[in-house]
């Protein structure tokens, strides 16, 4: 993956703005695309944001863009919430499923180019964890801690969206392995790098940490509709 991604930045750098379509997979996004993606790509979100954002490419599926999986199991799964928390707990997979669950159409955007229009997950918001562990004042800055070093970082104003979850559901079903499964963070609003796979911790901190890819090139802010990829 590493590759792939090394590969998409070379595309985008050299193209200096301007339409992007089917760089690193090309005519892939174009064939995935049907009539009713470009009429939802059309729509403007409640926020007036226009639902695709700019450079996007709809497609009709989730891409398995890789990255290390995961070994655990939903019996033996845990997840280590710590940092800059009152309580600091530690879930497993039936614990989290005690919580509040709750059931989110959205749409998440990769970074090298696809968007996924109307996604179905099922999850916990991550608010309902804040609330669980009793976030700290000085809690700024959500690092979420995956299998094999991965880990991406996102500002608590962001973690407070109620579209922000630990999914461990897709599409109606379990969430499959290569997405994360058991459980992953899901950040819709930001490009696709913050939704850590294979989540194994949650960190809050006081100042910023930069994740995997934040550290190797890419935006630490990452909002779409700003076209805000690399650093
Ligand atoms: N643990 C882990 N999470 C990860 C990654 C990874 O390599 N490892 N890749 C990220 C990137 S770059 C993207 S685009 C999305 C892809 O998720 P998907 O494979 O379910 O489409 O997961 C993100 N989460
Ligand atoms: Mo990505």
């Amino acid at each position: 993956m590493t590759e792939f991604m090394k590969l998409s930045r070379r595309a985008f750098l050299a193209k200096a703005g301007g339409s992007l379509i089917g760089i690193s997979l090309p005519g892939v996004f174009v064939k995935l695309m049907d009539t009713e993606n470009l009429a939802l790509a059309a729509e403007t979100r409640p926020d007036g944001r226009p639902r695709l954002p700019p450079g996007q490419q709809a497609v009709k599926r989730l891409f398995d863009m890789g990255g290390v999986q995961g070994t655990a199991s939903t019996r033996d799964w845990k997840v280590k919430i710590h940092g800059e928390v009152e309580k600091p707990t530690t879930l497993t997979f039936q614990e989290l499923l005690e919580l509040s669950q709750v059931d989110i159409t959205c749409d998440v955007h990769c970074v090298t180019g696809w968007t996924l229009l109307d996604s179905q997950w099922r999850g916990v918001q991550l608010t309902t964890i804040m609330n669980l562990v009793k976030t700290k004042e000085s809690a700024r800055f959500v690092i979420f801690q995956a299998t094999a070093g991965y880990s991406s970082n996102i500002p608590i104003s962001e973690a407070r969206k109620e579209n922000v979850l630990l999914a461990h559901g897709f599409s109606g079903r379990e969430l499959p392995r290569p997405h994360g499964a058991p459980v992953r963070a899901l950040v819709p609003d930001l490009y696709f790098y913050k939704s850590a796979k294979w989540l194994e911790g949650i960190k809050f901190t006081a100042r910023d940490e930069p994740g995997y890819w934040e550290l190797r090139g890419y935006s630490n802010s990452a909002d779409p509709w700003k076209e805000e990829r690399f650093e």
